[in-house]
């Protein structure tokens, strides 16, 4: 057996021990989000990571860029789906949509700051002129298809009700409305592929994650169809409140 062949064979078995580990760990993670727990699963639990940092002293400060997308097979998505950050950091989240007919939102549970479940924090890019879209009954909450204001419903890190900082790009060159202009999308029925991306984004100061677990975040108009991702929250050993 040849040197190069040797290596080879062991690159294999390395390569297939890798396999299994990313099998392994997946379905740990897939049945934590399937069971919709925020408890840790105890794979991660084990993790050791030790950084001293407090809520006064925060870790690491991250601005978490979250864009609207849409996956394969046409459903809005999340992008990234799974976001990984440690006990102690201090989190700003910024989120992007340029669809061009849909309102999306950014809501998460404040579980991770050690509010109870139900409390939110919530970005909402619903912008004048766009849909709520198809998974949202006509008569229940949220129904719109053509919202005809700046959005509101936006809460703060605290599960306050806060004014909305949702702004649109100025494109105007490219057939877009400008900053102050409607998403004029949904008039167009149906919509044209040719119609401009309402290019929205918002920003918001989420603070300090004191809580390891998984937590989920989701739009609220798509959730049904799937718009839902995670935020996995690290153990941190290092971490005092
Ligand atoms: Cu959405």
């Amino acid at each position: 057996m040849s040197q190069s062949q040797t290596a080879s064979s062991t690159g294999r078995t390395a390569l297939a021990l890798g396999v299994v580990a990313l099998i392994i760990g997946a379905s740990a993670l897939g049945y934590a989000v399937y069971l919709g727990l925020s408890q840790l699963p105890s794979e991660l639990s084990a993790v050791t990571a030790n950084v001293t940092c407090s809520t006064s002293q925060p870790c690491a400060k991250k601005t978490v860029r979250v864009d609207w997308t849409l996956d394969d097979s046409g459903q809005d998505r999340f992008n990234p789906q799974y976001i990984t950050v440690l006990q102690g950091d201090n989190l700003t989240i910024m989120f992007i949509t340029n669809d061009t007919t849909d309102a999306h939102t950014f809501t998460l549970s404040l579980g991770l700051r050690g509010f109870s479940s139900s409390a939110l924090f919530q970005l909402n890019n619903s912008w004048t002129g766009l849909s709520s879209g198809d998974f949202i009954t006509p008569g229940t909450p949220g129904y719109n298809l053509n919202f005809t204001g700046k959005p509101d419903g936006c809460r703060d890190n605290g599960d306050n009700p806060v004014a909305c900082n949702t702004q649109k790009m100025d494109d105007t060159a490219n057939g877009g409305t400008g900053p102050n202009g409607a998403c004029n999308n949904t008039l167009e029925n149906p919509p044209t592929s040719t119609a401009p991306p309402c290019n929205l984004w918002s920003i918001g100061y989420l603070g300090v994650v004191t809580v390891p677990g998984v937590y989920e975040f989701h739009c609220f108009y798509h959730q049904k169809g799937g718009m839902v991702g995670y935020i996995t929250v690290l153990p941190n050993k290092g971490f005092s409140t």
